[in-house]
C-alpha cells in the first residue's frame, strides 16, 4: 500500500514538473536519495521567521492585527513608503547567533532554516543588489546570515535560507496575495512592472548572493508561489542547479516537488510516500507576535515530533525572535524540555523509519535496521491500566525488551495468539513518552492490525481514524484527538471542511448499519462514504452526552480493505465530538 502511494505520487511529481526538466531516470532518484540522507537521519530543525515585522510585533496603529504577524503589510495594507521606515529603527543588538544555534543543539534539533527575505521584500542579509537590507536600510551593522552561517558552521548545525521568491510586497514586478484573481497591490502608489524584471534584478541575484556568500548551504527553502510562472521557476532552478548537494521544498512552483513537500500547520494523517517535512508554530505566528499566547505545551510538541517521526517525516518547528533579537522566554522553555526528552530518547528519533503498524492504541513506533534485525522503539503515550503493553501482530524473533533511559531494566514479555504482550513498571518513568526498545531477530513481521469484522460486527475507534484536516488552516480550527487509548474522542472539529477516514477489512460484503457514539451541541449532518456510496444523515442534538446513534444502513459490496469516510454537510456545521463507529451486518448483498 505504502509502495503504491509511493509510485503514484512519484508519478504525478515528475510528470508535473517536465516543465523544470526533472529528470525521472533511476539515477536522478539514486542520487536524491543520497542528498536527503542526512536530512532524513536528522528528523527535526529549527525554522526561523525574523525580519523587521519583528517590530510592530502584530500590531499596526493601535490595532491588532489578525493572521501571522510578518504578514502585517498586507493585512493592514500598509504602504511601502510607510512599511519602509519600519527598518530605521530596527537594531537587534541582543542578537546572539551563537547562542540560537546552541539553543537548537540542546533541543536536538540537526539543522535551521531562517527567512532570509520574506514576503515584504527586506532581506536579512547584507546584498549588494537592494539597498533594503538589513546593512544598508537599519542602523544595525552586522550581518545576521552571517553570524549565523559561522555559528551553525562552528557547531556542526546544517543551515537552510528561506527565500520569498515569488511575494514581493516591495517591488513593482513582485507578486502579493490575490494577485492571480487580478486584485490591484493596495499600494497605489508602487508602479506595477512585470515579474520577470523582479525575477531578473532581485530573486535571482539575491538568490545568488545568499548561495554564494554564506558558505555551504544545505537547503533552499521557497515559499508560496503566488503569481509564479514557468519562466521565471526555471530561472531559479538554472540557479539552484549550481548547487547539486542543496535541498530544495516543494514551493518554487506549483506541482514541483523539490527534495521534499511541506505539509504545513497539521500533522498528515499518515506517511505521505514522499519525502515530507511539517512545518509548524509553537504558538500560532511565525513572526513574533507580542499578544500571541497560544502555545502548544512541550507535551504536545513532543508526541508531535514522535508522530511526525513515525509516519517518515520530519518537524520544523518555528521561532520568531524579537526585534531585540531575542528568542521568546516560551519558546525557549520548550526548547529546553523538547531537548530534556531528546536527551534521553534521540536514539529512537534520529536515523529511524517509520512505524510498521497500522495503528497502535497506546502511542507510536519507530524502528532502525540492526546487524541481526530491526529494533523498535515503542513510544507509550498512554500507560495502559494493566500494566500490560500490547503490540499487536508482531510475527518476530524478540531477542530483548527494555527501557529505553534505562536498557538495564529489562521487560518480561510474552506472545499471546498474534500479539507480544509487555509487562511494564507501574508507574509510567516518563508521563509524556516512554519509549521502551524492543529488539527483534531476523526478518521483521508484522501482520496488518487494521480493524475487522468479526461475528457481523466491527468497531472503529476515534484514534484508528486518519483526521483529515485541510492543509494551510490554522491550528485552533483543526480536529485532534483528545483523551487516551481506547476511550479517545475526535474533539474540536469544527471546520466542515475536516473529514475522517477508517481502514479496515473485511471478509463478507452485506448491508450494515452504521452506528456512532457520538456528542452533539445541535444537531448535525453527516455524509458517509464507503467506496462509491454514501448516504447523508442526521445526528440529534445529544444533550451534553455521548450518545449511541443509528446512521442508517450502508452496502459494502466488496471484500477486502475496506475505507469508510465521514464527511460533515457543509450548511450550519457546528461540529460534533465522535468516539467510535460501529458496523453492525444486517443482512447480506441484495
Ligand atoms: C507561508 C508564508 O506565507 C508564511 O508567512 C510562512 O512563512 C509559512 C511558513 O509559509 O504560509 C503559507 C503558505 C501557503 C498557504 C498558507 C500559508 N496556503 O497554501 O494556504
Amino acid at each position: 500500500m505504502e509502495k503504491l502511494f509511493f509510485l503514484i505520487s512519484i508519478i504525478t511529481f515528475s510528470l508535473s514538473c517536465t516543465p523544470l526538466q526533472q529528470s525521472e531516470t533511476d539515477s536522478a532518484i539514486a542520487d536524491q536519495d543520497k542528498r536527503v540522507e542526512w536530512w532524513r537521519d536528522a528528523r527535526f530543525g529549527l525554522f526561523i521567521h525574523w525580519g523587521i515585522y519583528a517590530q510592530p510585533a502584530g500590531e499596526w496603529k493601535g490595532e491588532k492585527i489578525p493572521r501571522p504577524s510578518e504578514w502585517i503589510m498586507a493585512r493592514a495594507q500598509i504602504p511601502v513608503k510607510e512599511y519602509e521606515k519600519l527598518a530605521e529603527t530596527f537594531n537587534p543588538v541582543h542578537y546572539n547567533a551563537e547562542q540560537w544555534v546552541k539553543l537548537a543543539k540542546q533541543a536536538g534539533m540537526k539543522y535551521i532554516v531562517i527567512t532570509s527575505k520574506h514576503h515584504d521584500g527586506f532581506a536579512m542579509f547584507h546584498s549588494k543588489v537592494s539597498q533594503y537590507n538589513i546593512i544598508d536600510a537599519t542602523p544595525f551593522d552586522r550581518d545576521p546570515l552571517k553570524e549565523l552561517a559561522d555559528a551553525c558552521k562552528k557547531h556542526g548545525m546544517r543551515l537552510g535560507f528561506y527565500y520569498s521568491q515569488a511575494q514581493d510586497w516591495h517591488e513593482p514586478g513582485g507578486t502579493y496575495y490575490n494577485i492571480e484573481e487580478g486584485e490591484p497591490h493596495w499600494d497605489p502608489d508602487l508602479e506595477r512592472e512585470p515579474l520577470m524584471n523582479y525575477i531578473k534584478e532581485k530573486a535571482v541575484p539575491q538568490v545568488k548572493e545568499i548561495l554564494e556568500n554564506y558558505g555551504k548551504v544545505d537547503i533552499l527553502w521557497w515559499d508560496t508561489p503566488f503569481g509564479m510562472t514557468e519562466e521565471a521557476a526555471q530561472m531559479l532552478q538554472n540557479v539552484v542547479d549550481q548547487y547539486p548537494q542543496m535541498l530544495t521544498n516543494n514551493r518554487l512552483y506549483q506541482h514541483c516537488p523539490g527534495d521534499f513537500i511541506t505539509p504545513e500547520q497539521h500533522l498528515p494523517p499518515t506517511n505521505l510516500g514522499y519525502e515530507w517535512e511539517v512545518c509548524m508554530t509553537m504558538n500560532t505566528s511565525w513572526g513574533y507576535k507580542h499578544y500571541d499566547d497560544h502555545w502548544k505545551s512541550s507535551e504536545r510538541l513532543i508526541r508531535m515530533l514522535v508522530d511526525v517521526t513515525s509516519k517518515g517525516g520530519n518537524l520544523l518547528l518555528n521561532v520568531g525572535p524579537t526585534a531585540e533579537g531575542l528568542i521568546p522566554e516560551p519558546s525557549v522553555e520548550r526548547l529546553m524540555e523538547i531537548g530534556e526528552w531528546m536527551a534521553i530518547n534521540k536514539e529512537s528519533i534520529y536515523g529511524t523509519d517509520s512505524s510498521p503498524f497500522f495503528k497502535l492504541h497506546w502511542g507510536r513506533c519507530t524502528k532502525r535496521k540492526t546487524k541481526s534485525g530491526t529494533n523498535l522503539y515503542l513510544h507509550v503515550f498512554n500507560w495502559p491500566e494493566d500494566q500490560v503493553l500490547r503490540v499487536p501482530g508482531l510475527k518476530t524473533k524478540v531477542k530483548n525488551v527494555s527501557l529505553l533511559s534505562d536498557k538495564k531494566q529489562v521487560l518480561s514479555s510474552h506472545f499471546e495468539d498474534n500479539d507480544l504482550l509487555i509487562n511494564l513498571p507501574n508507574a509510567m518513568p516518563d508521563p509524556i513518552n516512554t519509549v521502551i526498545i524492543v529488539e527483534t531477530k531476523g526478518n521483521l513481521e508484522v501482520t496488518c492490525n487494521m480493524p475487522s469484522f468479526k461475528e457481523g460486527k466491527i468497531f472503529l475507534p476515534a484514534n484508528f481514524a486518519n483526521i483529515h484536516n485541510i492543509p494551510g488552516s490554522v491550528y485552533d480550527i483543526q480536529a485532534l484527538l483528545e483523551g487516551s487509548g481506547e476511550s479517545s474522542i475526535i474533539a474540536n472539529w469544527i471546520d466542515h471542511r475536516t473529514w475522517l477516514e477508517w481502514m479496515f477489512i473485511t471478509p463478507e460484503p452485506g448491508i450494515y448499519n452504521v452506528e456512532v457514539l457520538v456528542k452533539a451541541d445541535e444537531p448535525a449532518r453527516l455524509t458517509i462514504c464507503i467506496g462509491e456510496k454514501a448516504v447523508v444523515t442526521e445526528i440529534p442534538a445529544t444533550k451534553g452526552e455521548f450518545t449511541e446513534i443509528s446512521l442508517g444502513e450502508i452496502e459494502i459490496s466488496e471484500t477486502g480493505d475496506i475505507t469508510l469516510r465521514i464527511h460533515p454537510v457543509q450548511d450550519n456545521w457546528k461540529g460534533v465530538e465522535l468516539a467510535k463507529v460501529k458496523l453492525v451486518k444486517t443482512a447480506g448483498v441484495s
